[in-house]
């Protein structure tokens, strides 16, 4: 049985939607982010840094949201492509894209401070959103073009939990604030998404996780 550790509307979450559409058991543990839970020795052993998700599998520990979901492709066939097959490669092109291209631009667009002084701040953020926009806009026309069968959601793979959470979270800012970038400027996606968060695994993680109806098209962030 795997142990996913988690907090509402954290990274944890693309983990949780992949777990439930795949139908894969696990139990979920809460941190609780008020305490020093993740500082504990025990936390910090299978998550050095202390980030959101940790996994515990019977192969041992596990951080990093695309490593945990790259092993459990690995393990649960039909999660995502097999490494023999085509689509393999492509696959991992776009999964660690959005890795690199997005979802560790949003830590510089969510918490500035962490990488430049405060009088940077708002310059820091508006790069890192820039550079978001531009790899939505890459992914979004690679999706109109290619169609990829990995990217479809009435057949998902983790890659499109993981999209969909990450562009979530820019969603569900208010429009006047620079970490606000709506999904509904790249249609494709937006589309992809509307179509993924009526899947029961999306409605189920919604109930378990008080996310609300329409997880990541308009959302309500917790
Ligand atoms: N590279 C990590 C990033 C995970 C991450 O930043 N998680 C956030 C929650 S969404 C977290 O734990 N934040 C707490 C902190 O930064 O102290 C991954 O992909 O899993």
């Amino acid at each position: 049985m795997y142990t996913l550790y988690y907090v509402p509307d954290w990274a944890s979450l693309a983990v949780r939607l992949t777990l439930e559409e795949f139908e894969i058991p696990y139990e979920a543990a809460l941190i609780d982010n008020e305490t020093n839970e993740r500082d504990s020795v025990r936390f910090r052993k299978m998550s050095p840094l202390g980030l959101i998700p940790a996994f515990s599998t019977p192969h041992g520990d596990m951080c990093e949201t695309t490593a945990i979901l790259l092993w459990l492709g690995d393990q649960h066939p039909g999660l995502s492509p097999a490494p023999s097959s085509q689509e393999r490669a492509p696959y991992l092109k776009w999964l660690l894209f959005i890795n690199n291209a997005i979802h560790n631009n949003i830590l510089s667009l969510f918490h500035p401070d962490r990488v430049s002084s405060a009088a940077s701040a708002n310059e820091t953020m508006q790069n890192a959103r820039a550079q978001i926009q531009v790899a939505l806009g890459i992914i979004d026309s690679m999706v109109a073009t290619d169609q990829p069968s990995w990217l479809r959601a009435d057949k998902p793979t983790a890659l499109n939990y993981y999209l969909g959470l990450l562009m979530r979270w820019m969603n569900g800012f208010d429009v006047s604030h620079p970490a606000h970038i709506s999904s509904k400027e790249y249609p494709s996606l937006h589309s992809m998404l509307h179509a993924l968060e009526s899947r029961p695994a999306a409605r189920k993680c919604a109930e378990l996780e008080g996310l609300g109806n329409t997880i990541f098209t308009n959302p309500t962030l917790v």
